[in-house]
């Protein structure tokens, strides 16, 4: 059984370094940019489910999708992502976006912009964790600069820590 990692990644440059370390994880699995097993070798798909989702493709081939929640209080770097090479690769709905962004503003990511946006978040973690049967715990990446990544990412650490404890699993 696979012990899934759920990834988040929050602000610009967590998700800037996020879209490489998914592109990282594709080559290290023998998968195409839209999740599609393209390996020769059953090793690389050994540990697949630890980070990826198995769903059904056109009805026939098997396609695997980032267990991953993508953050960011402007929409531009997502856009971007959504609109780049490895963009198809994750569930739309995987994405939240909002419109003022945290202006390199620590406190706006932690007790106002980002704080207006944390139940949406943590509504998206709770629907990836039930997806799982043994989850191993959340893997966050985010700038320590910055507002959205240092604030709103200061903020989820501080929520994840409350539902951990309810997890038997990752304690
Ligand atoms: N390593 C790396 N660092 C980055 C990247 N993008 C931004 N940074 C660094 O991150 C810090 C700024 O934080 P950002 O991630 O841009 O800010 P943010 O989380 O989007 O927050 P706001 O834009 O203020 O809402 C600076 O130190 C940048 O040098 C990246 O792609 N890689
Ligand atoms: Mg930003």
């Amino acid at each position: 059984m696979p012990r899934e990692i759920i990834n988040i990644q929050a602000g610009q440059a967590g998700n800037q370094v996020g879209e490489s370390f998914w592109s990282m994880l594709l080559a290290e699995h023998g998968l195409d940019d839209d999740g599609l097993y393209k390996g020769n070798d059953q090793l690389q798909l050994d540990r697949v489910g630890v980070y990826f989702t198995e769903v059904e493709h056109a009805g026939q081939s098997t396609k695997y999708v980032p267990r991953s929640v993508q953050v960011d209080l402007e929409a531009s770097v997502l856009d971007r992502i959504r609109g780049g090479k490895i963009g198809s690769l994750f569930r739309p709905d995987t994405f939240l976006a909002g419109s003022t962004g945290a202006g390199n503003n620590w406190a706006k990511g932690f007790y106002t912009e980002g704080a207006e946006m944390i139940e949406s978040v943590l509504e998206m973690m709770r629907r990836q964790s039930e997806n799982c049967d043994a989850l191993q715990g959340f893997q966050m990446i985010h700038s320590l600069g910055g507002g959205t990544g240092a604030g709103l990412g200061s903020l989820m650490l501080s929520k994840f820590r409350e539902v951990v404890s309810f997890f038997p699993t990752m304690s």
